[in-house]
């Protein structure tokens, strides 16, 4: 796939990805802080007169451009109201819980649920998803020891669990780049550098300046560990993509 001409499509592909949880887990708060002060306003795209917020994000995963499209909920989630808007098109699902409320960490049962519901996925097609556990600042308010996240990431088979401040800024950029890395090794491996030159590294890059085209090494990440799907090459599986990452 090449890079369009065109301006407006910067990337080679491009994924939708939905935060859910409980109301004041910081949902909010973290994709502000990921997508930072600096940003300017192309890059919001703010609908909330018809409830959805989303930020978009570039980023260079192992030679790739990948978009994260990344939805918020304006407040509807206090009323259970998610509509089929939200969740078309979702490639991921992020899940945010607050480490120092015992109740939001409970309730993201309701929210597992209401994922495979919405998407119509078994548990076996569920879209790449991650919990993460937020204001990990608040340690002497903490409620949930991070051993019960982990564990329920593992019950889950989620891609990845996290902890972080979106006040203090802790992973919340190391989480999202994984996740592109996740996305882009899952849906589109062969846009990949190591895919192509059979090279174990892989390197994931935030695009910090999308107008001069700058790359930013934004947490050094690498990730040693693709070579574990370098035997298999495969395509994600069609009923996956047909039930759960239809067309946007
Ligand atoms: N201490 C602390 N407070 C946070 C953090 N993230 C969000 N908050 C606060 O939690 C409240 C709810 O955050 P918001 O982003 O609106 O949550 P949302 O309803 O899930 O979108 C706000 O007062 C935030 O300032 C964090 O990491 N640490
Ligand atoms: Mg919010």
């Amino acid at each position: 796939m090449s890079i369009s001409e065109d301006k407006e499509k910067i990337y080679d592909v491009r994924y939708k990805v939905l935060l859910v949880g409980e109301s004041g887990v910081g949902k909010t708060s973290l994709i502000r802080k990921l997508v930072g002060t600096a940003t300017n306003k192309n890059h919001m795209n703010m609908l909330s007169t018809i409830g959805i917020d989303f930020v978009k994000k570039l980023y260079e995963v192992d030679g790739a451009k990948v978009q994260l499209e990344i939805w918020d909920t304006a407040g509807q989630e206090r009323f259970r109201s998610i509509t089929k808007m939200h969740y078309r098109g979702t490639k991921a699902v992020v899940f945010v819980y607050d480490v120092a409320d015992l109740d939001s960490f409970t309730r993201l049962n309701f929210w597992l649920e209401s994922i495979d519901q919405e998407l119509q996925c078994s548990v076996e097609d569920t879209p790449p998803m991650i919990i993460i556990g937020n204001k990990s600042d608040l340690e002497d308010k903490r409620e949930v020891p991070t051993e019960r996240g982990e564990k329920l990431a593992d019950e889950k088979l989620a891609n990845g669990f996290w902890e972080t401040s979106a006040k203090q800024g802790t992973n919340v950029h190391a989480c999202f780049e994984k996740l592109a890395y996740t996305l882009t090794d899952t849906f589109s491996p062969k846009l990949m550098d190591t895919y192509k030159k059979n090279d174990r590294k892989a390197s994931v890059y935030q695009r910090t300046d999308i107008d001069n085209n700058e790359l930013e090494e934004s947490s050094g990440f690498t990730w040693g560990t693709r070579s574990i799907k370098l035997d298999k090459h495969t395509e994600p599986n069609e009923e996956v993509k047909k039930k759960c990452c239809s067309s946007q």
